[in-house]
């Protein structure tokens, strides 16, 4: 079928054409979109050259998908038109995750809530997305009281103007445009996205809300401070996680090992533990340092690691659009 990817010069939208080619979803055309500035440029997608078009020509092709990462003011201003004309739009951003008329969704978690009349779909953050995936089993299990999260994130969150701050630092190239209000090489810094009137950022408050959305429960209390490391491969999660029952940490370990996208890496005598280096590029979230937290009863410590670009972003849209296609809960025009 034909697939728009609206943002497919971007980061983001790069990786999601990696992730449609590697996964071999059914592509039939592929309509990448991008800024007026891009018009006309070319992406690879499936070994050939596709030229980047603009939206308008995007809508009057009709694509039963369109994949956006551009953004959320390109989302908010552009997403409605793609859904009025009957297209089913994965929006990456910000822009649609808390309207509560939008579903958010994290495929292994609530894919089985959407309906043919959802056109607007959001994606989660990518470090609410990794987290979640691991919440998630362990809260239908011994229900999840409080969880206390500190982040470790990569600079390819912020999109690739910071990939170049970083390495422009590393080489002590000072012409380049910074994008953090300070060097991130060699530092790191308490502060992801803007600063809200309650002294958290943004990116904390998307883990408290998000969370709460995409399990379907609102008592679980989410606390976070995010924090932004010289580090591309992904991000990692120191996770404190207070139940209402008592768990067994073998038990913990057999449910994670047996949850869909989550890899257990946890021997930490022979140094094995999930890092962004080798969770770099792949699909799965991982996790490790899994250990009791001796300080009160009911409570769990562990440490997730996913690739932002991939789980946390691309690939979770994806597998969203995969669900879509499987459950014919989009418009389909052309023969195939
Ligand atoms: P462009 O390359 O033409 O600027 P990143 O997050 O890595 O910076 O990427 C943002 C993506 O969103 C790019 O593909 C960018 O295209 C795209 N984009 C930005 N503004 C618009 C817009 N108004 N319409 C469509 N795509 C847009
Ligand atoms: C970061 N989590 O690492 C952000 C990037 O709400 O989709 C994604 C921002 C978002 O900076």
């Amino acid at each position: 079928m034909k697939i728009a990817v609206v943002g497919a010069t971007g980061l983001v939208g790069g990786e999601i054409l990696k992730v449609l080619e590697e996964r071999n979803f059914p592509v039939t055309e592929l309509l990448p979109v991008a800024s007026e500035r891009s018009v006309g440029k070319e992406i690879t997608f499936k070994g050939k050259q596709v030229k980047v078009i603009g939206f308008e020509d995007a809508i009057k092709a009709k694509p039963a998908i369109a994949i956006f990462s551009a953004g959320g003011g390109t989302s908010l201003a552009l997403a409605p038109k793609f859904a009025e004309a009957g297209i089913t739009v994965v929006d990456n951003s910000s822009a649609w995750r808390m309207d509560p008329t939008k579903k958010l969704v994290v495929p292994e978690i609530n894919a089985h809530t959407l309906t043919p009349e959802d056109k607007i779909i959001a994606n989660p953050n990518c470090s609410t997305i990794q987290m979640v995936l691991v919440l998630n089993p362990l809260h239908q299990k011994y229900t999840i009281k409080r969880v206390v999260v500190s982040t470790y994130q990569s600079v390819t969150g912020t999109g690739k103007d910071a990939v170049d701050q970083l390495f422009a630092e590393r080489i002590g190239d000072h012409s380049i445009k910074k994008v953090y209000p300070h060097p991130i090489d060699l530092n790191v810094l308490p502060h992801i996205d803007s600063f809200l009137d309650n002294g958290y950022t943004k990116e904390e408050m998307k883990m408290t809300n998000e969370t709460m959305k995409i399990m379907g429960d609102n008592s679980i209390a989410v606390t976070a401070t995010t924090v932004r490391i010289p580090t591309i491969g992904g991000h990692s999660e120191a996770v404190n996680i207070e139940f209402k029952n008592e768990f067994d940490l073998a038990e913990v370990r057999a449910i994670l090992e047996t949850t869909d996208g989550v890899v257990v890496q946890d021997d930490p005598k022979n140094f094995i533990y999930p890092m962004p280096l080798t969770a770099h590029g792949k699909d799965d979230t991982f996790v490790g340092r899994i250990r009791r937290d001796e300080t009160q009863p009911c409570t769990l410590n562990l440490w997730i690691v996913a690739d932002n670009l991939r789980k946390g972003a691309a690939t979770n849209a994806v597998q969203i659009a995969e669900y879509l296609v499987k459950h014919a809960l989009v418009e389909v025009t052309e023969k195939v």
